[in-house]
C-alpha cells in the first residue's frame, strides 16, 4: 500500500514507485512466463520484434521484444492483474473501481534496447476524466545505464500538449518535440525488481535505450476507473472491461466495440 506522502506525491509529480507489491516464487514465475511467452512467439515466428516509429533520431540497430495482452498468453499474468496487493495500491490512486484496459511487455534486449521518445500516453485512448493510469511492474532491475523509465515530473498537470510533426508529413506518432522534451533532462526512475512504477496518462514520460550487458524485462498493465469513458474512437484489446477491484456501475455500456461485456439480452437478436 502507499503511504499518504506517496499518493500526495502521485498527485504532486503525475508517477509513484511502489515497493513490495510483488515478490517472492510469485515475481519468479512471472518472470519465467514473460521468457516463455518471447520464446515461444519466436519460435512461432510472431513479429515481436520492434521499436517506435519516427523521425526521433535514434539508431536503427536498436530495437525492443513485445506483446501486448500476457493475460491472453498466460494464466499467471492473468493472475497478477488480480493481485489483491497491487490492485489496492492502484485502487489508492484511481479509486475503489479499477478496470483493466491492456497490457503489454517491453524487453529491452541488453546493448541494443531501444528507448522511448518523451510522450504522453492521452492521444492513444483519451478519456473524459482522465482516470487512466499505467503501473508497470518490473521483472528486472532498471538502472539508469539498462533504460529505465524517466518522467517531467508534474507534467500530468499541463494537461494534453501538441505531439510533434514530422516535417515530412510522415504519419503520427503522437510523441512529443524532442527539441523541446529531451529524453536526457527527464528525471531518471530507477526501479529495483518487483517494483510497481504508477503515473497517470498525461504524465510525460519515456527512456533511454539500454547499454549495459543486462535485459531490462517490463510489464505495462493500463487501467482506468470504468465510470471514466473514452473520448473518442476504440482501442480495443483481449480482456478489456475486466473488473480487477470494485464494480463497473456503467456495466460495460462504453467498454470498446461498445459491447465487450453487455448483459446477455442486450447480444440476443430479436426473434
Ligand atoms: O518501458 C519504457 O521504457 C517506456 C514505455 C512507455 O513509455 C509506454 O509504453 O508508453
Amino acid at each position: 500500500m502507499l503511504n499518504d506522502e506517496q499518493i500526495e506525491q502521485y498527485h504532486r509529480d503525475g508517477y509513484i514507485l511502489a515497493s513490495g507489491l510483488f515478490g517472492g516464487a510469485q515475481l519468479d514465475e512471472l518472470e519465467r512466463e514473460f521468457d516463455a511467452i518471447i520464446d515461444r512467439r519466436m519460435k512461432n515466428r510472431a513479429r515481436i520484434r520492434t521499436v517506435w516509429q519516427g523521425d526521433w533520431n535514434q539508431d536503427p540497430s536498436l530495437h525492443l521484444i513485445s506483446t501486448h495482452d500476457l493475460q491472453a498468453y498466460s494464466a499467471a499474468w492473468t493472475r497478477a492483474l488480480v493481485e489483491p496487493a497491487f490492485v489496492d495500491t492502484i485502487a489508492q490512486v484511481i479509486g475503489p473501481n479499477v478496470q483493466l484496459h491492456h497490457t503489454k511487455m517491453f524487453q529491452k534486449p541488453p546493448e541494443k534496447g531501444a528507448g522511448f521518445p518523451m510522450h504522453q500516453d492521452h492521444p492513444y485512448f483519451p478519456h473524459d476524466h482522465d482516470t487512466m493510469i499505467a503501473a508497470v511492474i518490473h521483472l528486472s532491475e532498471a538502472t539508469e545505464e539498462m533504460g529505465c523509465l524517466c518522467f517531467y515530473p508534474g507534467s500530468h498537470r499541463q494537461g494534453p500538449i501538441e505531439t510533434y510533426k514530422q516535417p515530412d508529413g510522415g504519419p503520427q506518432n503522437h510523441y512529443l518535440d524532442p527539441a523541446d522534451w529531451p529524453v536526457e533532462k527527464a528525471t531518471r526512475c530507477p526501479a529495483r525488481r518487483g517494483d510497481v512504477v504508477i503515473f497517470s496518462y498525461l504524465t510525460i514520460h519515456g527512456s533511454a535505450p539500454n547499454r549495459s550487458n543486462r535485459t531490462r524485462k517490463t510489464v505495462l498493465i493500463q487501467l482506468r476507473d470504468p465510470a471514466d469513458r473514452p473520448t473518442t474512437g476504440d482501442h480495443p484489446s483481449h480482456g478489456q472491461g475486466l473488473m480487477l477491484g470494485g464494480v463497473d456501475p456503467l456495466e460495460g455500456r462504453h467498454a470498446a466495440g461498445g459491447s465487450l461485456h453487455l448483459p446477455r439480452e442486450e447480444h440476443t437478436k430479436p426473434a
